[in-house]
């Protein structure tokens, strides 16, 4: 409709998937309160179906080899950001650390005050996935996730779980969050996979 319809250039408009509007402030969206960190008492815990579990600290955790990674950002409430700059360590050099098994099929990622989110190992495994501390050159604000959240880039950014403590791998798909509340386990924007009644029949078995 031409009331909701924008002239956005084609190779912006073509970053924008379907049902989602471009906005250029970045919002602050979830559920419960914000966990304050000062630096002591946190790790993150790498866990599950993994030759070498580990526990890192804050500050093993930063001298891994660094990633940047831009990338756009959707929320299934509508909302989309483009060309965000993420910085942290990228999950395949977490995997390479822990070494998943063969039976590692899924990730559930674990974050304070019991929020989840869960994805197929395949999808975690894309090279612009990480965890973050920092995006536009900036620590995060504690709203957005400091001090550390996942990035999930082309899915819905309630994959991209804040305040982030550990990283389960698991064989079966186990619902986060969300996922428990009628929202898709996939959930790639471009598909409009926003939920669970699109998965079809094998999406409980098959990552
Ligand atoms: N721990 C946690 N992470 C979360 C959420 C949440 O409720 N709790 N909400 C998700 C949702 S729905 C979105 S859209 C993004 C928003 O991230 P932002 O607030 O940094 O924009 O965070 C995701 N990560
Ligand atoms: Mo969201």
């Amino acid at each position: 409709m031409a009331l909701f319809s924008k002239n956005y250039p084609p190779e912006i408009a073509a970053r924008i998937p379907p049902g989602q509007r471009l906005v250029k402030t970045w919002p602050v969206l979830h559920y419960g309160p914000i966990p304050t960190f000062d630096g002591t008492n946190w790790d993150l815990e790498l866990a599950g179906l993994v030759e070498n579990p580990v526990t890192l600290s804050y500050q093993e955790l930063r001298a891994l080899p660094n990633a940047d990674v831009p990338a756009d950002m959707h929320c299934v409430t509508g909302w989309t950001t483009l060309d965000n700059s993420w910085h942290g360590v990228s999950f395949r050099t977490l995997l390479e650390l822990v070494k998943p098994t063969p039976e590692a099929k899924w990730v559930i990622a674990h974050c304070e005050y019991g929020y989840t989110s869960n994805l197929s190992l395949e999808a975690m495994s894309d090279e612009d996935v990480l965890v973050a501390w920092a995006n536009g050159g900036q620590d995060l604000e504690p709203e957005h996730g400091w001090p550390l959240r996942l990035v999930v880039p082309k899915r819905y950014a309630w994959k991209s779980a804040k305040w982030l403590t550990g990283l389960e791998f698991v064989d079966e798909n186990k619902r986060g969050f969300w996922e428990v509340r009628g929202y898709h386990i996939h959930a790639e924007p471009f598909g409009e996979e926003r939920y669970s009644y699109q998965e079809g029949a094998r999406a409980e078995l098959e990552p």
